[in-house]
């Protein structure tokens, strides 16, 4: 490589916020590596091959707008796109996902060889998938079907499915990811954090590894087994087991109320109520002990 060729790549680094010493005659030295989740930084540490390709790692839109551009441009499954911040962070139901510093937000692309009707439990297996990465910081978050990642009741992480299908195939999965690591300025209401409750500080590329491998490791066994595959580990994490809980439709009216008897093998939560039991596809659930306004 021509010293033009390393000048260009430095000043690349530098501006993506590297720390790096020049001395004439003697060469580079690296002072400081950012604290983003940059491909570069998260690619070493990835321990699943699912992910081939890794894009972004600074401020965006909303990865889940550009994994959806590059999934209509036909690329394949296992791309990653990253991001340190978001300005259209987009929760479910035209929702809004605040997208601070300080978080990781990311949305990966599958192309899983299955019927539409299976797409709606990998909600599931990528909540899953978060929780179990990130214990590898000593947290032990639980689960609140469908989608939420909770620590003491807060919500530390949310999951963001979209798709496209043919009549009888998925075409493209985009997940989208929103973790947040530590509070940059003002907490957001409800939010946990995970360098609240981790053995150690953790940097954000580390955080987006340890997403990325555990979701990689639960779609894998849904993808090997369905739902009965990770219905276990889901049920050992849920936070409603047992609870007396209301679910609400989109439009905020009670579809279904009872206690929690679990997650059946199709990902459906399963309320015991004055009626019998009845499976829920879909739907917002509340704690009946809790304020109508907590999610
Ligand atoms: C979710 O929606 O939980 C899905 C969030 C997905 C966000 C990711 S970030 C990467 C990718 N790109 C995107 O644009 N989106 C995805 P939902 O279940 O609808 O929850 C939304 C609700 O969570 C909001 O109405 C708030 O009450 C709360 N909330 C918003 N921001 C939060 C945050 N940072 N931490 C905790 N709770 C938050």
């Amino acid at each position: 490589m021509s010293r033009a060729a390393v000048a260009k790549h430095v000043a690349a680094l530098r501006h993506l916020g590297y720390g790096i010493d020049a001395r004439p005659g003697e060469g580079y030295r690296l002072l400081a590596v950012p604290d983003l989740p940059l491909p570069e930084e998260v690619a070493p540490l990835l321990t699943s091959r699912l992910w081939t390709r890794l894009e972004g790692g600074g401020p965006t839109g909303s990865t889940n707008d550009d994994a959806k551009a590059l999934a209509r441009a036909g690329a394949p499954e296992g791309l990653a796109v990253l991001a340190s911040a978001q300005t259209r962070g987009r929760g479910r139901l035209g929702r809004r996902w605040e997208s601070p510093p300080g978080g990781v937000y990311v949305s990966v692309l599958l192309r899983p060889q299955m019927s539409p009707a299976d797409v709606p439990p990998l909600a599931l297996a990528v909540a899953l998938g978060v929780a179990r990465g990130v214990e590898r910081f000593g947290v032990s978050p639980t689960l609140k079907w469908p989608n939420d990642v909770l620590t003491d009741g807060d919500k530390l992480a949310g999951v963001l499915l979209e798709t496209a299908a043919e009549a009888d195939r998925a075409e493209w999965v985009v997940a989208g990811v929103g973790l947040n690591v530590r509070p940059a300025g003002a907490r957001v209401a409800h939010a946990a954090y995970l360098e609240d409750h981790a053995r150690s500080s953790v940097p954000l590329a580390a955080a987006a590894a340890a997403m990325l491998d555990g979701v990689a490791e639960a779609y894998e066994r849904y993808l090997g087994a369905g739902f009965p595959g990770i219905r276990d580990a889901y049920e050992s994490r849920s936070a409603l087991s047992g609870r007396e809980v209301v679910v609400r439709d989109a439009a905020g009216d009670v579809t279904s109320s009872g206690r929690v008897a679990g997650v059946d093998g199709s990902g459906r939560l399963v309320l015991e109520g004055p009626g019998g039991r009845v499976a829920t596809t879909a739907g917002e659930v509340t704690l009946r002990e809790e304020g109508a306004d907590r999610t």
